[in-house]
């Protein structure tokens, strides 16, 4: 079975962290009807959809992504780089609990789940802004055990890693080369964003299908021309919160 851990958008998400993008006002019910719709197409897919506790004093606790890394062995609960964040993992590591051993992030160390990509048994983890590298010598000596192995890549001008590449299949990867660096991914089949669309790097791969927002199509279509099964989904009132279709969910396998 398929577990999708989703949380509700809070009113408080028009305060949300904003690091390389201006504030513009967020439509609270509009993104609440593309969360929905965004979790209806997760159930489509074949995912139990869980819902974490409302947590309205938490402005970005719909970004459930960034407060854990769950492997098939063990579920890293993590210390987010942003201060404002650290409050929503308590509810994840409940959460988290009843499908696998936890194990914690400690500070000074800091990591973000968004800067964490599971690629096979390697974990690429971005050095952003918001994990340290401290945090990829924690995570490293967490998951090291269970035979993976883990990466520390630069990331320069966006939020995460996983802004800047996601894993679209097997074998390959979409990415944006003015945020990372595409050398560490050499072994990778590797598709360009569009340049009109910078964003576009942030897909979310569920099985054989890969969610993609809606407000890419020039990148959508170089995926679709490659025989991606496509699904697109508005996730406009994220973008502006900084936020995309990986970090509205943690989708894992039981
Ligand atoms: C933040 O800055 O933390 C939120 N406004 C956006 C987090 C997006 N998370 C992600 O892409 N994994």
């Amino acid at each position: 079975m398929r577990i999708a851990l989703t949380r509700s958008v809070s009113p408080g998400i028009v305060q949300c962290e904003l690091t390389h993008i201006a504030r513009e006002p967020i439509d609270v019910d509009m993104a609440r009807a593309q969360h929905a719709a965004y979790e209806g197409l997760l159930a489509d897919l074949g995912c139990r959809r869980i819902r974490l506790p409302d947590a309205p004093a938490c402005p970005d606790g719909v970004f459930v992504e960034d407060t854990a890394v769950v492997l098939e062995e063990v579920a890293v609960i993590t210390h987010p780089g942003a201060a404002s964040r650290r409050a929503e993992t308590t509810s994840v590591a409940e959460a988290l609990a009843r499908y696998r051993p936890l194990v914690w992030i400690q500070p000074p160390a800091t990591l973000d789940g968004g800067d964490v990509l599971v690629l096979g048994r390697t974990l690429y983890v971005g050095l952003s802004g918001r994990t340290n590298a401290d945090g990829v010598d924690q995570l490293r000596r967490l998951v090291e055990p269970f035979g993976y192995r883990c990466r520390g890549i630069e990331v320069r001008g966006c939020l995460h890693l996983k802004s800047a590449v996601t894993g679209i299949g097997e074998e390959s990867v979409l990415l944006n080369r003015a945020w990372v660096s595409p050398d560490p991914f050499a072994a990778f089949e590797k598709i360009d964003v569009d340049p009109a669309e910078p964003h576009a790097a942030n897909a979310l791969r569920v099985g054989d299908v890969v969610l993609f927002p809606a407000a890419f199509p020039r990148t959508g279509e170089r995926l679709e021309r490659v025989g991606l099964d496509l699904r697109t989904v508005d996730v406009a009132e994220f973008t502006k919160a900084e936020g995309g279709v990986t970090c509205c969910s943690i989708v894992f396998d039981l």
